[in-house]
């Protein structure tokens, strides 16, 4: 275990007990994840707070609060704003007078059983999602992330030469109803009339520099469609190499969720899927997302966007 020790004085002279809470970070597993005890989440937390676990949370890449009970929606956005600018899902409506993102099993849309990164399919994708479970099933519904940055540095130097030089192109439409016949009518329909209202597509480099470690890491996930320069047959290959090494169980955390619990992950060096193993049973967490910039590749090329549009007829049925 390592508790966070604050430094003993601050530049004014104020002990800091007077400005922080003193919060114990306990390592989940080997290469991801971390528990924070010790502190009640809301939005004026004292600065150092806020920096220990920003800190925190570049170093785990995702952080577990248990027991937040006392957060509403307001609470978890007052608290996402010392991450950031708060940003909407760019198809999926928020809940009323907010910016948090419903995901519930018992309407359609709820269900986030793919890897994936937090809507790539967008040039500036979220650089951090903050994730609030409001009614857990009985059994299963666990979430399971994956580090992206330990993926990368697990790769041989031969691979990470090769996705260095890789760009894939990233959309939000492809054939759900082929990709998944179980799914449900309302699932269906969610993702044919909302998910996909707008249609986007973005060119990211496979490999890219983050922002704040600079530490370099994977971008792929479910939204990817293509490797740039590619045929199709070449790229699923390609995109299978990666991703099956991405999700090995080596760099994974797995979280059985209890109502109150926060996950925050770094969404710039993480992939996360919902196991989907609770049937009917009601389950819903809110998200609420913190805008993130574009990511640049290994030779300081930036992701580009190939633009927008409305979805095409022929797509719609
Ligand atoms: O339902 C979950 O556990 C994860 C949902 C998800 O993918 C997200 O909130 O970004
Ligand atoms: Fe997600």
């Amino acid at each position: 275990m390592s508790t966070l020790l604050l430094e003993t004085t601050t530049a004014n002279g104020i002990h800091p007990a007077a400005l922080a809470d003193e919060i114990e970070i306990q390592p989940i597993a080997g290469k991801i994840g971390a528990e924070i005890r010790g502190v009640k989440l809301r939005g004026d937390l004292p600065a150092e707070t806020r920096d220990a676990i920003r800190q925190a949370l570049l170093r785990h890449k995702v952080l577990a609060f248990r027991g937040q009970h006392h957060l509403d929606d307001q609470g978890q956005q007052d608290f996402a704003r010392g991450f950031g600018e708060l940003v909407e899902h760019p198809t999926q409506p928020s809940r009323p007078e907010t910016a948090i993102l419903e995901l519930n099993s018992t309407r359609g849309g709820g269900r986030a059983d793919r890897w994936h990164t937090d809507v790539t399919f967008v040039e500036d994708y979220p650089a951090v999602s903050l994730l609030r479970a409001v009614v857990v099933p009985p059994q299963g519904g666990d979430t399971i992330w994956t580090n992206t940055e330990a993926a990368y540095a697990g790769l041989t130097p031969e691979l990470q030469a090769l996705a260095d030089r890789l760009w894939a192109v990233h959309s939000n439409l492809y054939d759900y109803a082929a990709d998944r016949p179980a799914a449900s009518a309302a699932d269906r329909e969610v993702y044919e009339k909302i998910f996909t209202s707008t249609v986007f597509e973005t060119e990211h480099p496979l490999v890219h520099v983050h922002p704040e470690t600079g530490k370099r890491s994977l971008i792929l996930g479910n939204f990817v469609r293509r490797i740039v320069g590619h045929s199709q047959e070449q790229s699923d290959l390609l995109i299978r190499l990666f991703q099956s090494h991405v999700t090995r169980i080596d760099y994974t955390l797995r979280w059985r969720w209890q109502a109150g619990d926060v996950l925050i992950w770094d969404n710039r060096a993480t992939q996360h899927i919902a196991v989907n193993d609770y049937g009917d049973a009601p389950r819903i967490v809110r998200r609420v997302t913190v805008a993130g910039v574009a990511p640049v590749s290994v030779d300081g090329q930036r992701s580009r966007s190939r633009g927008k549009s409305a979805k095409p007829a022929a797509s719609t049925h």
